[in-house]
């Protein structure tokens, strides 16, 4: 059975087509609780997938165009079918982020990657700033050989001035928690323009990874999922 590197590379081969990623994994420990592999036993590994900037993005609004217009969530539909299909061909269970009951991504995601939380919740990356995501996970019933992983700089312990905490109109985000319902009512309501159009004004105002800063539109369109 291939577990090792040829496994792995076959598998980033297979996302890079659609502009996907592998954002690193893990072998589940004892003290695990792990989701169930491929055969409903309990997974073993698992391999996280996920984009860095919009780079899925053509693949995907590509597939989009051929597809009727009134799916509910066209980006996990498509998600589920490109990473269905890499996972198919790797012996993996494929799960997304948005399956019910939700698996703790960004746990997964600080394990295999060694990031951690920017005052917005979303994980900060040494290179892409806030600008990434995941799509979604492989679940493997057999042991992987990772890499031993490096550490991490976390470029938000070194930012003074945190102005991701200052851009919001209604200070939705403070240093432990997310005003959901503050948040969401800016959004929507008739001042909400700028967030709907351009995205959070909070993530964007942090000075990092801004090569890999989603377009306008891209940010809209997970703008209008968000207040939906
Ligand atoms: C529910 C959810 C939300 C809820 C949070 C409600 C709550 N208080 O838990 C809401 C709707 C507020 C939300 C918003 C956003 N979310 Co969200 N969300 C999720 C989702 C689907 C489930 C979270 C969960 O309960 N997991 C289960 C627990 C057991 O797992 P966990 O790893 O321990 O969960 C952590 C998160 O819940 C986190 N958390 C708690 N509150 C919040 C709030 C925000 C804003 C974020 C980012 C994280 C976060 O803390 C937990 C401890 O580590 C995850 C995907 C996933 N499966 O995790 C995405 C996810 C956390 N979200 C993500 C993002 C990017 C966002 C947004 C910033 C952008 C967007 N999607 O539009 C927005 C914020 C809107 C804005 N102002 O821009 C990304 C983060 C990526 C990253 N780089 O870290 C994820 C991983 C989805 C993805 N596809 O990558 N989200
Ligand atoms: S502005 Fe500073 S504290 Fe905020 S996410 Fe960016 S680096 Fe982290
Ligand atoms: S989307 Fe707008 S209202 Fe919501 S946290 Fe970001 S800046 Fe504030």
């Amino acid at each position: 059975m291939n577990t090792g590197r040829d496994l792995v590379a076959d598998i980033a081969a297979g996302l890079a087509e659609n502009g996907l990623i592998l954002r690193g994994g893990f072998n589940f420990g004892a003290q695990d609780n792990p989701p169930p592999g491929p055969s409903g036993a309990p997974a073993r590994a698992v391999l996280l997938v996920g984009q860095a900037g919009a780079a899925p993005w053509p693949h995907y609004t590509r597939w989009r165009e051929s597809r009727p217009a009134d799916r509910a969530n066209p980006l996990d539909t498509w998600s589920r079918e490109v990473i269905g299909e890499v996972a198919k061909k790797a012996g993996a269970r494929a799960v997304g982020p948005n399956d019910k009951p939700f698996l703790p991504f960004q746990q997964w995601a600080m394990r295999a990657e060694g990031l951690k939380p920017s005052p917005l919740g979303i994980l900060m990356h040494p290179r892409y700033g806030l600008w990434h995501a995941y799509r979604g996970a492989l679940l493997f019933g057999h042991e992987i050989s990772f890499p031993t992983a490096n550490s991490v700089v976390h470029l938000c312990d070194a930012c003074i001035d945190k102005p991701c905490l200052k851009a919001c109109p209604v200070d939705a985000y403070s240093k432990d928690s997310f005003a959901y319902q503050a948040c969401l009512a800016h959004v929507r309501g008739p001042h909400g323009r700028p967030c709907r159009t351009m995205g959070c004004l909070d993530r964007n105002a942090c000075p990092y990874g801004t090569a890999y800063r989603y377009p306008a539109d891209v940010q809209a369109f997970h703008m209008a999922a968000f207040a939906r």
